[in-house]
């Protein structure tokens, strides 16, 4: 046991309830991968979204890591949640989508919500989970220089030490002003397997990245550089799905302009945007989105599995530090 009480054992009990196994296996220098719950509650429509989720459970634990999904459940913050949680998220209509601001007040009222990447990254790292998998993040919108709409996913990643696993940013954004202010925000990107920058449904967004790496070895070097640097931010590692697995882009840049069109039309603003357009997408491509979709979410949380026990098998592996 270490002087120093690890960020799990510091978590006040009133406010969070850690899963057993998740708290294990961060004590034991374990690998866990954290996971949001924005994805099951309000990015994938029912029954799939208890399927997927419970897939992506299965998927990090094959491959020697422990799941934390993450999510507020009638005002207490989980860190892993146990099949009855995960069927809550699911199918709850009070479930909420929460983002880093909402957090307090949901949780002094006791309210229950899905953690979005902004909420799901800043409670990870209270616990000392430092990779977390998910989607797509949330960007700078289209038409933003309008309707100033960037999600808060990217200024959460600036200031939030984590290793997000994720396939870019989704398709339905301002991709070249995403990754512009990515570089502002000092928010590091890393290409896996690959030096294009991928665009969600889509392997190739039409940019390409500074950094590529072709192992979870190579990710767990640059996770440890980063600790001894002391980098504040949270480094993005975009793995593209492989051509063949890819929405097609024809039909993905058809549905995306009717998207649009429909989301200006009904006046759909703030956090409603992300989750109308990509309902939009699964019933305009009668569920082939939904099985990219899924792929994407499968694939990222196996390679985030993989990059966490890389991690945990490095031998520095000291428990991270968070400022009280
Ligand atoms: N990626 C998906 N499905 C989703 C999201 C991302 O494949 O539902 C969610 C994530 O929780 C992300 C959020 O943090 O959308 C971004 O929403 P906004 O653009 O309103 O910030
Ligand atoms: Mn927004």
């Amino acid at each position: 046991m270490s002087a120093v009480p690890l960020p799990v054992d510091r978590l006040d009990p009133e406010v969070f309830e850690v899963h057993d196994e998740v708290a294990t296996a961060l004590r034991e220098g374990g690998a866990v991968v954290a996971l949001e719950s924005t994805i099951i509650s309000h990015g994938l429509p029912r029954p799939e979204n208890l399927r997927v989720a419970t897939e992506v459970e299965d998927i990090v634990r094959s491959r020697g890591a422990v799941p934390a999904t993450i999510a507020v459940i009638d005002g207490r913050v989980r860190v892993g949640l146990d099949e009855d949680g995960l069927d809550q998220v699911a199918h709850r209509d009070d479930i909420v989508k929460v983002s880093s601001r909402d957090l307090s007040t949901l949780v002094a009222r006791r309210g229950s919500g899905a953690t979005t990447v902004a909420a799901t990254s800043h409670i990870a790292h209270l616990a000392g989970i430092e990779v977390f998998a998910t989607g797509g993040l949330g960007g700078v919108h289209r038409e933003a220089r309008d309707s100033w709409d960037e999600s808060a996913d990217l200024g959460a990643l600036s200031v939030t030490p984590v290793t997000v696993v994720c396939a870019g940013v989704k398709s339905i954004l301002d991709v070249t002003a995403t990754l512009e202010r990515l570089e502002t925000l000092n928010v590091g990107v890393l290409g896996y397997g690959s030096s294009r920058f991928p665009g969600f449904y889509l392997s190739d967004s039409g940019h390409s990245v500074d950094w590529s790496v072709d192992s979870t070895e190579a990710v767990a070097d640059i996770m440890r550089a980063r600790r001894a640097l002391d980098i504040p931010s949270a480094l993005v590692v975009a793995y593209p799905l492989p051509p063949d697995a890819q929405l097609d882009p024809d039909l993905h840049h058809e549905v995306l302009e009717e998207g649009l069109r429909r989301a200006e039309a009904r006046n759909i603003t703030g956090k409603d945007v992300t989750p109308f357009l990509l309902d939009h997408f699964h019933r305009a491509t009668h569920g082939a989105s939904l099985v990219v979709n899924e792929q994407i979410i499968v694939r990222n949380s196996e390679l985030a599995a993989r990059i966490a026990t890389s991690r945990a098998a490095d031998t520095e592996v000291a428990p991270p530090v968070v400022s009280p």
